[in-house]
């Protein structure tokens, strides 16, 4: 490995995450933008939307399905067949030669689907049969929630084999790593949070057991890849998607403590909840638990983010609407330059526009 050096905590200074050199400490949050193509195959739009976001010390892709039934919107890009795979090669090789590195975001909805997004319009799976408050976004507008079929136990070892099998698609594909996505009411989440998660087997009641999924899917992809190449995302007290813990600080300590076996790249953390924006888990606590690298996400602007890397609250600050309208965020914030807004009626399915067309600075200047 060169000699960069990580002790200084600058934003925008080099960072050693694992053996992986980052460009600098600010990461692209996944996104989700419903612009993949048919078969949920990402496309040249979404290639040069990534291509376009390389500065980014690491970009964690969109979630990405890691089988039919972890499908829970249109348009978004899955990782389980083999255009799928060959689409994201392209995303891959567009990033690594501007010099970016990039980590795919593996993803099972659970509950948050609809029968008309399912295999032969099966009701969607989750730890325990309950309904989510709200609608699902589908291919005919919004609908219900229905009732999810709560998985039996014998059927859990296929979802692992699944994540196992979407991380091999990702090394495959050429990601520099992976992301297994444990946030915000999908299905690892809904195994971890007891509002959910009301089973009586050994994936239900204590947090030891609400673990376990998440634990099992650890341990099969590191086996797949090296554990330094695997970073999770939690949002302990997230109630996106109708979700909630009776006490989120001992279950996502208890989560932390467990990942700190793991030697993982990071531990990606979602803090507050991103509908009401309270925040009354303390982080402090959740990042000294975890042996590792702590990522820090939601509403970070430059200063705060430069405030949590002096003070020792993160290590890694992860910015997703930023991102979204500022494809050359990292030069933006060195020049402290005007920032473009991002337009929230694009955020979710078009085209070009609100994704790709945001200018960057040099575009700017050059015409200016
Ligand atoms: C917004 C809309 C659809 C999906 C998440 C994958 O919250 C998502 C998502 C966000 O993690």
């Amino acid at each position: 490995m060169s000699g960069i050096t990580t002790s200084s905590v600058e934003l925008l200074s080099p960072f050693a995450l694992g053996d992986l050199e980052l460009q600098n400490r600010l990461v692209m949050a996944p996104l989700t933008r419903n612009r993949a193509g048919d078969g949920n195959v990402p496309t040249d739009l979404n290639v040069e939307y990534y291509g376009q976001r390389a500065s980014a010390g690491l970009i964690i892709t969109e979630a990405a399905q890691i089988s039919p039934q972890g499908v829970g919107y249109p348009s978004t890009p899955g990782i389980h067949t083999s255009a799928q795979v060959a689409g994201w090669r392209r995303v891959v090789d567009a990033v690594h030669a501007r010099n970016g590195r990039i980590f795919l975001q593996l993803w099972h909805v659970g509950r948050i689907s609809h029968p008309s997004l399912q295999p032969d319009n099966a009701q969607p799976v989750a730890p325990s049969a309950i309904r989510p408050a709200g609608e699902a976004v589908t291919y005919e507008g919004m609908k219900a929630f229905e009732t999810p079929r709560a998985l039996r136990a014998d059927e859990l070892p296929g979802i692992v084999a699944d994540y196992a099998r979407a991380a091999r698609h990702a090394r495959d594909a050429g990601f520099d790593g992976v992301e297994i996505h444990a946030a915000n009411g999908y299905l690892l989440d809904e195994f971890l949070r007891d509002a959910t998660n009301i089973r009586d087997d050994a994936y239900g009641g204590s947090v030891e057991n609400r673990m376990r999924l998440l634990q099992e899917v650890v341990e099969a992809v590191t086996q797949i890849w090296p554990a330094q190449r695997v970073g999770v995302r939690l949002s302990p007290e997230n109630s996106f998607n109708d979700i909630r813990d009776s006490d989120p600080q001992a279950t996502f300590g208890a989560v932390a403590d467990m990942l700190s076996r793991y030697q993982l790249a990071y531990l990606h953390v979602v803090e507050g909840d991103m509908m009401s924006g309270e925040r009354k888990v303390d982080y402090g606590e959740i990042k000294r638990r975890f042996a590792g690298i702590y990522m820090a996400n939601n509403g970070y602007t430059k200063a705060r983010a430069e405030q949590a890397l002096h003070t020792g609250m993160a290590d890694l600050i992860a910015i997703g609407k930023l991102f979204i309208a500022n494809p050359d965020l990292p030069q933006r914030f060195a020049d402290n330059a005007e920032l473009n807004e991002p337009d929230t009626s694009t955020f979710y399915g078009g085209d070009a526009r609100g994704y790709t067309d945001y200018p960057a600075l040099t575009q700017k200047r050059k015409t200016a």
